[in-house]
């Protein structure tokens, strides 16, 4: 039986585990730009809202990746070879990874990397399931820190890193270049399968993050009803605006919430005083050619492989071996 947990020590746990997000949140609120990451997007509420925009008219990077991967995956699974070791960055959409599973020789094992445990089983236990001789080795880090992976398998095949969903795009320039090199790192021997948006006009990724629904809206504002249920915050959500413009010299979409008004939050007993037009910045997306693309997986240790895209060069899949 499990021993019954007091309120207390409830209310406890819950602390520790909301400590990251109320620390960040704090710094970000006080800095200037005030700038959060976009990871404290997705609770079980946000999480929901993307998925709802990967279905929207408009966002048509995740359907493009889609058809790029199902057009190519038997040049994809060329390249990977027999018997490889997959490494996902985040325990991703169990599509995409099917799509990937089904297409590859015989593919030995599969190790989503991802800071949340409880996302990581869940979709583990799902592919295991449905894929009965490939081993499931969930690992939970955050990949944006140095880590390790377990050995390789005797008799596996490469070792190779799948990173769909433009998400490279959300870092900062430093930050991405980092990632790869760990990710070069990692996969000695492999390679990495990186799916990137493309610079296009910027009409289309206005329309892309500015939705008519207003479902990108209520995503990034949720990013503050999050902080009022988890850390107890008084964020006013009408007081708030979505803003998404292309900056075009960077070549990056950014999201922001603007105060509307002159205000006060108030986190931990802290007040922030936000002035009417004041930002706190919430995500880049960065937008990426292929040589851009090319040239820094280069300075990252990757070499350079085929570059898969859709007719109208919406979207990349690139193949980037890494050398022995
Ligand atoms: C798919 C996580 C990279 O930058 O397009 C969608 C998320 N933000 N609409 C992107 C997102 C606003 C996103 N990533």
């Amino acid at each position: 039986m499990t021993p019954p947990v007091s309120l207390a020590l409830q209310a406890r746990i819950a602390d520790d585990a909301n400590r990251p997000f109320a620390e960040e949140l704090q710094a970000a609120l006080a800095e200037r730009p005030r700038r959060i990451s976009p990871k404290w997007f997705y609770d079980a509420k946000g999480s929901q809202f993307f998925d709802r925009i990967c279905e929207l008219p408009e966002y048509y990077p995740t359907r493009t990746e889609l058809s790029i991967l199902r057009s190519r995956a038997a040049e994809i699974a060329h390249q990977i070879g027999p018997d490889a070791e997959i490494v996902e960055f985040g325990a991703g959409s169990l599509v995409k990874i099917r799509l990937l599973l089904d297409a590859l020789q015989s593919p030995r094992r599969f190790l989503p990397i991802d800071i949340s445990g409880e996302h990581l089983r869940g979709a583990a236990d799902l592919l295991r399931n449905d894929y009965p001789g490939l081993e499931v080795t969930p690992v939970v880090a955050d990949y944006t820190r140095p880590f390790d992976l377990p050995a390789r398998l005797p008799g596996a095949g490469r070792r190779v890193g799948f990173f769909p969903g433009s998400t490279l795009g959300n870092f900062a320039p430093d930050e991405a270049l980092a990632f790869l090199r760990q990710a070069a790192r990692l996969l000695r021997g492999g390679g990495l399968l990186l799916g990137v948006d493309l610079v296009k006009d910027p009409q289309l990724l206005h329309a892309a993050y500015n939705d008519a629904q207003g479902v990108t809206a209520a995503f990034n504002l949720n990013l503050l009803a999050r902080a009022n249920e988890e850390l107890g915050t008084d964020f006013d959500l009408q007081a708030f605006s979505h803003a998404a413009f292309y900056n075009a010299p960077h070549r990056r979409i950014e999201m922001h919430l603007v105060s509307r008004r002159e205000q006060v939050v108030t986190l931990d007993g802290r007040h922030h005083v936000f002035e009417e037009g004041e930002t706190l910045h919430t995500e880049y997306s960065h937008k990426f050619t292929v040589d851009g693309l090319r040239a820094m997986a280069a300075r990252a240790g990757f070499g350079i492989g085929p570059v898969w895209t859709d007719p109208q060069r919406l979207f990349s899949v690139h193949w980037l071996p890494a050398a022995q």
